[in-house]
């Protein structure tokens, strides 16, 4: 079987540098110390570690994961992500980045938010869903110092809403997200 090396594969290592540079004066929400790009590499080792993907679909997902928070949060546009990456990843990093419009809304939940976002995954190849799994299961590493009991509550339920909707495409990252989840509420009810 072939083993994806992103060592070798000059389209992962472009991705790299792209992301690197994209993110260079971003930080992880409540911690200064960590650069934000070590999310994004994290997200990509989850991908290429548990996501079972085959060979093709893994690399198209590990360089989706490493560009996936670019036009979310940088300068970066889908456009310049197809200029350098090609079109099936920009299509992928597109649907994993907030929809502006539907965010601006406010008579528009979070829910609903969360339900919308989803849905342009769901409508995406399943290299797109395991980015997403990939995504929360990180997340749910650490969580910013400021956030109360009852955020991280809520965000436990969206993450349980994820795996359940896009679980079928990864049994290994749908069983990480599961793990993370079930260990996050523990720890939330011993601080109780
Ligand atoms: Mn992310």
């Amino acid at each position: 079987m072939a083993v994806y090396r992103p060592n070798q594969n000059a389209r992962h290592n472009q991705a790299l540098q792209f992301a690197i540079i994209a993110h260079a004066n971003q930080v992880r929400k409540g911690n200064e110390h960590i650069p934000y790009v070590y999310h994004v590499i994290d997200v990509a080792e989850e991908v290429i570690y548990y996501s079972g993907l085959p060979i093709h679909e893994l690399e198209l997902a590990a360089v989706i994961a490493i560009l996936h928070d670019t036009v979310e949060d940088t300068i970066v546009t889908v456009d310049d992500i197809r200029d350098n990456f090609g079109d099936e990843v920009a299509v992928g990093v597109a649907a994993l980045s907030k929809n502006a419009a539907v965010e601006e809304a406010s008579a528009v939940s979070k829910l609903e938010q969360l339900r919308e976002s989803v849905m342009r995954v769901k409508a995406s190849p399943r290299y797109v869903w395991v980015v997403k799994l990939a995504d929360r299961v990180s997340n749910l590493k650490n969580f910013p110092a400021m956030w109360s009991r009852e955020k991280i509550a809520h965000y436990l339920d969206e993450a349980a809403y994820i795996a359940a909707e896009l679980g079928a495409a990864s049994e290994g990252l749908h069983a990480r997200l599961v793990h993370r989840i079930a260990e996050a509420r523990r720890m939330l009810s011993i601080k109780a």
